[in-house]
């Protein structure tokens, strides 16, 4: 029987550990894994390097509007770009509902959008804004019926929901089957702590990070789960940054209240320091929650390593350092004017890989679990995250042994600068493969705008773990 591609050699690995034999793909699936007879198409080499599934990224803002009205620096067709450079086949970003929009027209809206320009497969998070809007609850019901499985909302910022409307939503949305992923910080408190600033007349980046205290992201998260807990609503907390809100979500999955959560590199490799530079040169590393210190990321460590956290994002949230982004208020513009995030779907698994796996702090099987299997698993992408026949033939070719130093401006994507600059990882994505096809080698990414496709998650679909996964 002949396949398309066959992969000999390399060492394949799953989150449940090493996987023997080869793996042989036919129409854009995985055929089989093992002594594989018969030929193919194409056969590749991959001896001496690592066979991965491709990397799954739950949390990126792609061509989307702030909350202070600015646009993304990334189109579909930059972030998609970037995210395969960096060995990511999966990415879900957020179909963002403006105020007085209804629910489905934002989704078509960036359907459209995706479908010209993403290179990577693509599912969305609806985030609501407005649940007042006519016909909102029956546009959740179909939507969520439809594939659409996650909901976002926030709790600080103007886009954020009150307390009524957050449980309101969970309401609505437990028989659906979705999952309610929510921005956890408390924005009473984060405008207390603004306002001393200002006051004070601490006005620049470095004081961007006093102005989200941990208290915040405390003591909305305990909220949060508290009501997980009372309405039955499973809920991912994002973006975590605090060993506080770790110990809560431990606590709470232990009594069996249906929370998740994840962190991000930069709570992981990154302290508050990188925010106090001269100038306003600081604001290409403001992002919200802010990057806490050395203490907090070994403590979030820890947390992934008990499974208190099950997976990390990235939070590509691109914004240029120039007036359309960062500078739009003007160069010395106080913090509070500045837009939140960062650049992360290319960095997310070379850094990760490199912490994890090069740095000894897990296995290879930590790493897949982290950056791949639990995301695809916790938000019912079925098809990824997994090196099995059947699932989609998305892989990532590594050289555990390649080393990279990032420069100030190396990235696919459309931001203009790279957080990490001067930032050694070693262990390189080299080859990586989309559903079969080969869309990056060489260090050029060779998929079409358009080529991604939209993964249907149909229901019930989500896999929702309140037990430790380790
Ligand atoms: N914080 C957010 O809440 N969203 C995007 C990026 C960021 O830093
Ligand atoms: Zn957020
Ligand atoms: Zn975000």
């Amino acid at each position: 029987m002949g396949y398309d591609l066959i992969l000999r050699g390399g060492a394949l690995h799953g989150a449940d550990g090493p996987i023997a034999g080869d793996i042989a793909v036919r129409d854009g699936r995985i055929a089989a894994i093992g002594e594989i007879a018969g030929g193919a198409r194409e056969i590749v080499d991959a001896g001496g390097r690592l066979i991965l599934p491709g990397g799954v990224d739950v949390h990126a803002h792609i061509e989307q509007r702030s909350g202070m009205g600015l646009m993304n620096a990334d189109t579909f067709e930059t972030a998609t770009r970037s995210a395969a450079m960096g060995g990511t086949t999966s990415v879900v970003s957020f179909a963002a509902q403006a105020r007085g929009q209804g629910l489905a027209e934002a989704v078509a809206d960036y359907r459209a959008r995706a479908e010209r320009g993403a290179r990577i497969d693509y599912a969305f998070h609806l985030m609501v804004t407005d649940p007042g809007v006519p016909g909102f609850a029956a546009d959740l019901a179909r939507l969520t019926r439809e594939g659409h499985r996650s909901v976002k909302v926030f709790t600080t910022y103007d886009i954020r929901l009150e307390d009524e409307a957050i449980l309101a939503l969970m309401d609505l949305l437990r028989p659906s089957g979705a999952l309610l992923c929510v921005h956890a910080e408390t924005h009473a408190i984060i405008s207390r702590a603004t306002a001393k600033l200002l006051a004070e007349g601490r006005t620049a980046p470095k004081d961007h990070a006093a102005s989200h205290p941990p208290a915040a992201e405390i003591e909305a998260v305990a909220r949060i789960i508290r009501f997980a807990e009372h309405t039955g609503q499973p809920v991912m907390l994002f973006h975590i940054s605090t060993p506080e809100a770790a110990d809560l979500i431990r606590a709470a999955r232990r009594k069996g209240v249906p929370v998740s959560a994840e962190t991000c590199p930069h709570y992981l490799l990154m302290t508050e320091a990188a925010l106090d530079r001269p100038g306003s040169e600081g604001a290409k590393w403001m992002c919200s929650p802010p990057q806490r210190g050395a203490e907090e990321s070994a403590a979030l460590w820890q947390a992934l390593g008990r499974g208190d956290i099950q997976l990390i994002s990235s939070d590509h949230a691109p914004y240029r350092y120039d007036e359309t982004g960062k500078l739009s208020a003007g160069q010395d513009a106080p913090f509070t004017r500045i837009a939140n995030g960062m650049p992360g779907l290319e960095t997310r698994l070379p850094l990760l890989f490199d912490a994890i796996v090069s740095q000894g702090r897990g296995t290879i099987a930590d790493f897949v679990r982290l950056t791949s299997s639990a995301p695809a698993a916790l938000y019912g992408l079925a098809g990824k995250g997994r090196l099995a026949p059947g699932a989609d033939a998305d892989f990532v070719i590594w050289n555990p042994a390649r080393r990279h130093t990032y420069g100030e401006n190396d990235l696919h994507d459309n931001v203009g600068y790279n957080p990490w600059v001067g930032h050694t990882v070693t262990g390189w994505p080299e080859e990586v493969y989309l559903r079969g096809t080969r869309i990056v080698a060489g260090g050029t990414c060779r998929a079409a705008p358009g080529s991604g496709a939209w993964i249907n998650r149909p229901a019930p679909g989500l896999t929702h773990q309140t037990e430790p996964a380790k």
